[in-house]
């Protein structure tokens, strides 16, 4: 690929299923095994926090025990062959872009960080969180994952929204296209003037509204367009 000035990836579940870690929609994901509304909303932690905990605790021992897969690779190189050109957000709550070299904006939060909502303190999370699980800041528990459920505002918006204004090329790698405002990235580049790009197995939600599309495992089909 020949690099344009300003690039925006924007990354999801696909691009680490082939590290092992499930996705959320497809066949047999995260979300036919676990229901949206018992673990991923404010009012499902405000219920029951020891069943949320429960949840992200095995998610987190899934992705500490997971390794990058050549696309999170690939991407590691065009960020290091491209310095303050290539812009990663990812939706992705693992490490992996880390774990490959990659900087990345984590538009939905992290699993290795905790979250105090009494006094906003961040820190890394122990790999089993309870609701017993103090704030070393304040001493309040329950903590959470800092994790964006549904309903909330994810982080690095106004970061983001600038990167999109200002991008020439934008990518969406492995994700469905079902959750905004990830899913309205496309657009906002679009009416930048940018090339736009898909990067998945199969059509998504909002495949349509791409210039470009290539269609395969990540491990593949991103290498492939890296290089
Ligand atoms: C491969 C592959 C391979 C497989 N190679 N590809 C109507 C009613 C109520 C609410 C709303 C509404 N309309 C919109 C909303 C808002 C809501 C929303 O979008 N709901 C929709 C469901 C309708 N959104 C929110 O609430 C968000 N907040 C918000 O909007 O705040 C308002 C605001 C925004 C901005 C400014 C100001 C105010 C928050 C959304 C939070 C999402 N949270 C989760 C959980 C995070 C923690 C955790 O991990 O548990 O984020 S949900 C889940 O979905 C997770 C993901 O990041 C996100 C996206 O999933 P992703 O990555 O796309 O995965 P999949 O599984 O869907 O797709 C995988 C794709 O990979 C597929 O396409 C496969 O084909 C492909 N694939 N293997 C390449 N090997």
């Amino acid at each position: 690929m020949a690099a344009p000035d300003r690039i925006v990836i924007l990354t999801g579940a696909g691009l680490s299923a082939e590290s092992g870690l499930g996705t959320f929609r497809d066949k047999g994901g995260i979300w036919a095994q676990h229901r949206i509304e018992d673990v991923a909303t404010p009012e499902a932690f405000a219920r029951d926090p020891a069943r949320v905990h429960d949840f992200y605790s095995q998610r987190r021992r899934q992705a500490a025990a997971a390794t990058p897969n050549p696309a999170h690779l690939a991407l590691a190189r065009l960020q290091r062959a491209h310095p303050g050109s290539v812009a990663i957000v990812t939706q992705n709550v693992d490490g992996l872009h880390e774990a490959a070299g990659s900087a990345a904006l984590h538009m939905h939060g992290r699993l290795a960080d905790a979250l105090c909502p009494r006094c906003g303190h961040r820190w890394p999370a122990p790999p089993e969180m309870t609701p017993q699980t103090p704030c070393p800041a304040c001493t309040a528990a329950p903590v959470r994952p800092d994790v964006v459920w549904f309903g909330e505002i994810p982080h690095h918006m106004e970061e983001i929204a600038a990167l999109l204004d200002a991008c020439t090329l934008f990518a969406a790698i492995g994700t469905s296209g079902q959750v905004y405002p990830a899913a309205g990235f496309v657009s906002a580049a679009q009416d930048s003037g940018a090339h736009t790009v898909e990067l998945n197995l199969t059509d998504s939600e909002i495949s349509a509204a791409f210039a470009e599309h290539r269609r395969g495992p990540a491990s593949r089909s991103v290498p492939d367009w890296v290089e």
